[in-house]
C-alpha cells in the first residue's frame, strides 16, 4: 500500500496552508477586556483594535443571566483600526462579547471574548 503515507502528508499540507492564510488575515490585536478574565471594576468602554483597519459589522454583549446588554452600536461605514464602544453598567454575570468585522480584502472575521464581572 504505497499510497497510504501520501494521504496524511497531503492533509497536513492542506491544513498548514489553510492555517497560514488565516494568519495573514487581519485579526484583533488589543482589547481592554481579556478573554477569560474576571473583572471587579467593569470598564465603561470596550476598547479594542485590529492589525489593520476594518469595518465593524457586528458587536454584541450577551449576559448569561442578564441577557443581551444594551450596547450603542451601529455598523461602521468607514474602516478604522481601533474602536471604543460605550458599555452599559454591567451587573455580576458571565458575558460574551461577539464581534464581526470586514477587512479591506473583503474577508469577514469574527470572534468572541468571554469575561466575568464579579464586584
Ligand atoms: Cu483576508
Amino acid at each position: 500500500m504505497p499510497i497510504r503515507p501520501i494521504v496524511p502528508a497531503l492533509l497536513a499540507s492542506m491544513i498548514l496552508s489553510a492555517t497560514s492564510s488565516a494568519w495573514a488575515h487581519t485579526t484583533i490585536i488589543k482589547s481592554n477586556i481579556e478573554d477569560g478574565s474576571s473583572i471587579s471594576t467593569p470598564p465603561e468602554t470596550f476598547d479594542f483594535g485590529f492589525s489593520a483597519p476594518v469595518i465593524l459589522i457586528e458587536l454584541s454583549v450577551q449576559g448569561q443571566k442578564s441577557g443581551e446588554a444594551e450596547v450603542d452600536f451601529a455598523p461602521s461605514t468607514t474602516r478604522a483600526e481601533s474602536y471604543t464602544i460605550p458599555l452599559p453598567e454591567l451587573a455580576n454575570d458571565d458575558y460574551t462579547i461577539t464581534w464581526r468585522a470586514m477587512a479591506k480584502d473583503g474577508h469577514v472575521m469574527s470572534g468572541t471574548i468571554d469575561f466575568t464581572v464579579t464586584q
